[in-house]
């Protein structure tokens, strides 16, 4: 039986979580928040959650999690079976998480915990984030998805990514992210009509309670 260890607000989390519904894969889900204890760490080597656990030990790494998930149940593909569309859908996972979702992240203190960040960084993100959307938009196809006509893995990257990285550019900066890549708001709208993403909002709501309690505990 797989375990997904992690929080049901983390969007990483909620990717994976997204990535085994879709499949309708078996899991069972063990609620925790990213640490560094030795016991964790065993299972996660940075300390972050998602960690996927299988019958052959632990996976870290969302992205890596999906290729696994894909190739241990060939049902319902997230990835084409062609190395190239294959390799391309691989291409615009990373493109989303290391130029859209990370250096959104780092804007997240001051957007979502209430807490200040440097004009500095922020300066750094609206132009790491102008320049990660417009690069989206240069390769990306939007028609309807990510990636073409095919629901993929890069879809899964790009709404739990994409969505934060919005709130980051309107609640920061006042910009309208999704606007500077067309297409992006109409699939953003597309995927969140998902039975399965719908579901995976409803548990984020429940879990945010705790999540809140946990962030003040923290200070
Ligand atoms: N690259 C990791 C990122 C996971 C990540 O950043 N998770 C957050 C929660 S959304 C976390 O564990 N943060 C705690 C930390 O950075 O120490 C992945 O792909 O899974």
């Amino acid at each position: 039986m797989l375990i997904l260890y992690g929080f049901d607000v983390s969007n990483y989390f909620n990717m994976v979580k997204l990535a085994l519904a879709y499949k309708e894969l078996d899991y069972k889900k063990h609620t925790l928040y990213p640490n560094q204890s030795t016991e964790f760490l065993a299972l996660s080597p940075m300390g972050k959650v998602p960690v996927l656990e299988t019958t052959q030990g632990c996976l870290c790494e969302t992205s890596v999690m999906m290729e696994y998930l894909d190739v241990l149940h060939s049902e319902r593909p997230l990835y084409p079976g062609d190395d190239f569309a294959k390799a391309k859908i691989k291409e615009l996972v990373k493109l989303c998480e290391l130029y859209i979702e990370l250096p959104a992240r780092r804007c997240y203190p001051e957007v979502f915990f209430g807490q200040q960040v440097s004009l500095e960084t922020k300066k750094e993100v609206k132009r790491a984030l102008f320049k990660g959307i417009e690069g989206l938009a240069r390769t990306a196809k939007f028609s309807p998805y990510l990636a073409g006509s095919e629901f993929s893995a890069a879809d899964i990257m790009f709404l739990y990514s994409a969505d934060m990285a919005a709130i980051v550019m309107q609640k920061a900066f006042d910009i309208d992210l999704l606007a500077l890549a067309p297409g992006a708001t109409e699939l953003m709208a597309r995927l969140k009509e998902m039975p399965q993403v719908q579901q995976i909002a409803a548990d984020r709501k429940v879990a945010n309670v705790d999540f809140q309690k946990y962030i003040a505990s923290l200070s």
